[in-house]
C-alpha cells in the first residue's frame, strides 16, 4: 500500500493542544489524540442515552426512535430525565462530540503544519446545530424550542416550525441560505466535471493541465476563476449556506423580531407600507 508508507513520513509527534504526548498516537490509520478520546466518550455516551430512551419508550424501529426536548413549562431549567432531561444530556454530549471532533481536526492540522480551513469549515456545521438547540431556545426562553432527536420526528419539527411562521419560504434569510446551497451544488458540479474532463483521460491519452481548464472557461464564459479561486469560492458559498441557515432560524421566533408570533408573510408588509409612507410623505 503505497499510501500507507507515504503516510508514515507525516506521522510526526507534537502539535497537540492538550495532553502533550499522552494520546499522541495512531490506531491503524486513525490519529487519536486527547480529542479522539473525548469524541468517542461523548459519542458513545450520547448514543447509549438515545438507546436507553428508546428502551424506556419501547420503540426499536430506527425511523421512529425519538428523544423529545423538555415541555415548555421547564423554561431554561434542567428537566427530569424522563421528561426532557435525556434530551438535555444528549445535547451536551452532541456538542461535546462535535466540538472534540473539530479540535481533533485542529491537532492534525498543527501536526502537519497546515492551515486551519477544515476545522474552521466544520465549525459552521456546529454553529448551525447550536443555533437550533441552544441559541434560539435560549432567546425564546425554553429548551422546548429545540428539535427532537428522531429521524421522522425531526422532519415533523421542521415542517411544524415552518408553518408556525406562515410560509417559511418568505423568510428572506432562508431564501439567502437556499440560494447558497443551490450555488454550492452548481459550483461543485461544474468543478467536478471540469477536473474529470481534463485529469481523467482515456487509456493512452495524456492528462490535460490547468491551462486547458482555464482556457475552457475563458472560451466558454470569458473568464476562469483559476485553480485556487474555485476552491475559495466553493468554500465561501458552502460556509455561507450553513451560516445563513443558522441566522434564518435564530431570527424566527424571538419576540424582538416577531411580536405575537408574526408570520414571515406579514413581515414583508414593510415593503408595500414603505411606498405608502413614502407617497404620503412626498
Ligand atoms: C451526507 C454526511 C453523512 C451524515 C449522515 C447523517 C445520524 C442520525 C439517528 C438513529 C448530509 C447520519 C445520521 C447520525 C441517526 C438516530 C435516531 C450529510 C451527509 C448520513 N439532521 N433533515 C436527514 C441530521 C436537522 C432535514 C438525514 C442530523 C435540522 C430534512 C439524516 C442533524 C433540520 C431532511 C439527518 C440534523 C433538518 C433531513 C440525511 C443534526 C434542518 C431529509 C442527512 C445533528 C437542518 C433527510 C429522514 C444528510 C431525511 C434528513 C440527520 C438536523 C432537516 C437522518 C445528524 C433540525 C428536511 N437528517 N435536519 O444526508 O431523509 O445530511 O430524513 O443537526 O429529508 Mg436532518
Ligand atoms: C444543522 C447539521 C449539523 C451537523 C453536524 C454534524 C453526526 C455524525 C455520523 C455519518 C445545517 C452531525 C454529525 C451526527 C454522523 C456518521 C458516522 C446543518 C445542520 C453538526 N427549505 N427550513 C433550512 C430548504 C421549507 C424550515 C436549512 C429548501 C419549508 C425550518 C436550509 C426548501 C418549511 C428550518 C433549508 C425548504 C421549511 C429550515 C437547512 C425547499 C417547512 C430550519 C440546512 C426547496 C414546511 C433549517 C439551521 C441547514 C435551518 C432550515 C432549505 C423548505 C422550514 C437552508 C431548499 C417551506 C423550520 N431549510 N423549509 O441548516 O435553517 O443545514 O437550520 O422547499 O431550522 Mg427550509
Amino acid at each position: 500500500m503505497a499510501l500507507l508508507s507515504f503516510e508514515k513520513k507525516y506521522r510526526v509527534p507534537g502539535g497537540t493542544l492538550i495532553g502533550r504526548d499522552l494520546f499522541d498516537f495512531w490506531v491503524g490509520p486513525f490519529y487519536v489524540g486527547f480529542f479522539g478520546v473525548s469524541t468517542i466518550f461523548f459519542a458513545a455516551l450520547g448514543s447509549i442515552m438515545i438507546f436507553w430512551g428508546a428502551a424506556q419508550q419501547g420503540v426499536w424501529n430506527p425511523w421512529l426512535i425519538s428523544i423529545e426536548p423538555p415541555p415548555l413549562e421547564y423554561g431554561l431549567k434542567m428537566a427530569p430525565m424522563n421528561d426532557g432531561g435525556l434530551w438535555q444530556v444528549i445535547t451536551l454530549c452532541a456538542i461535546g462530540a462535535f466540538g472534540s471532533w473539530m479540535l481533533r481536526q485542529v491537532e492534525i492540522t498543527r501536526k502537519l503544519g497546515m492551515d486551519y480551513h477544515i476545522p474552521f469549515a466544520f465549525s459552521f456545521a456546529i454553529f448551525a446545530y447550536v443555533s437550533l438547540v441552544v441559541i434560539r431556545p435560549v432567546l425564546m426562553g425554553a429548551w422546548a424550542h429545540g428539535f427532537p432527536y428522531g429521524i421522522f420526528s425531526h422532519l415533523d419539527w421542521v415542517s411544524y416550525t415552518g408553518y408556525q411562521y406562515g410560509n417559511f419560504h418568505y423568510n428572506p434569510i432562508h431564501m439567502l441560505a437556499i440560494a447558497c446551497f443551490f450555488t454550492t451544488t452548481m459550483l461543485l458540479a461544474l468543478h467536478g466535471s471540469l477536473i474529470l474532463s481534463a485529469a481523467n483521460p482515456e487509456k493512452g491519452e495524456d492528462a490535460k493541465t490547468p491551462d486547458h481548464e482555464d482556457t475552457y472557461f475563458r472560451d466558454f464564459i470569458g473568464y476562469s476563476i483559476g485553480t485556487l479561486g474555485i476552491h475559495r469560492i466553493g468554500l465561501f458559498v458552502a460556509l455561507s449556506a450553513g451560516w445563513w441557515s443558522g441566522i434564518c432560524i435564530i431570527i424566527s421566533g424571538p419576540s424582538w423580531l416577531m411580536p405575537d408570533g408574526e408570520s414571515w408573510i406579514e413581515w414583508w408588509d414593510w415593503w408595500p407600507n414603505f411606498f405608502t409612507f413614502a407617497s404620503i410623505g412626498g
